[in-house]
């Protein structure tokens, strides 16, 4: 069992982040390790790089989410944890899966159409991120992605790209199923709930 995900790393430390996120994360390192599995961690700090941002702001806080990750329990002898640009196969892989994604489906994600919406520079990278997320989980070939509920039409792309590339290729990349939290799905920032 292979255990894969990733973590933003502009994200704030909310209890929501905690309750949905943090506490999966080691639900599904214990029963990985259990299973004789592995687990990988990633802090995502390619993905926070296709909207604004400051690059000391990300570099303190990709540093900063890792910490919080080992904080709340992941455990350095049990899980991976890493920075995605530290292997650079994340973006390689990202522009290979491109070629075997549709346009017509990166065009239909409502997290690319929020985000989007109402801004003056909107990155072509905003409009990839799905396939970078793809990537990120097709690499480790991942069987089980624990993630929020609102990355499910991130994660069925990433399984329509893998069953695309394995029709076209062969049977090389392991369809991941998403793991999704209970009640911590839903508790937002109570700062703005
Ligand atoms: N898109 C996710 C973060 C993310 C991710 C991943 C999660 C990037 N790559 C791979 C799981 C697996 C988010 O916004 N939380």
């Amino acid at each position: 069992m292979r255990v894969f995900s990733g973590i933003r790393a502009s994200g704030d430390k909310t209890l929501g982040n905690y309750s949905g996120g943090f506490r999966q994360y080691v639900a599904t390192q214990e029963q990985a390790f259990a299973a004789g599995g592995e687990a990988f961690f990633c802090v995502v700090d390619l993905h926070s790089i296709t909207t604004p941002f400051e690059p000391d702001v990300l570099r303190e806080s990709t540093l900063s989410v890792g910490a919080w990750l080992f904080a709340t329990g992941l455990d350095p002898e049990r899980s991976t944890v890493f920075a995605q640009s530290h292997v650079a196969a994340h973006a390689e892989g990202a522009w290979l899966l491109g070629a075997v994604t549709a346009f017509g489906d990166l065009r239909r994600m409502t997290q690319f159409k929020e985000k989007s919406e109402g801004q003056d520079f909107v990155s072509a990278g905003l409009f990839n991120y799905p396939v970078l997320m793809a990537a990120d989980i097709l690499l480790y070939q991942a069987d089980v992605v624990p993630i929020g509920d609102d990355q499910r039409q991130h994660l069925e792309l990433t399984r329509n790209i893998a069953e695309r590339f394995n029709q076209r290729f062969g049977e090389l990349l392991t369809v991941p199923r998403g793991i999704y939290p209970d009640e911590g799905a839903r508790i937002k920032n109570l700062q703005e709930p």
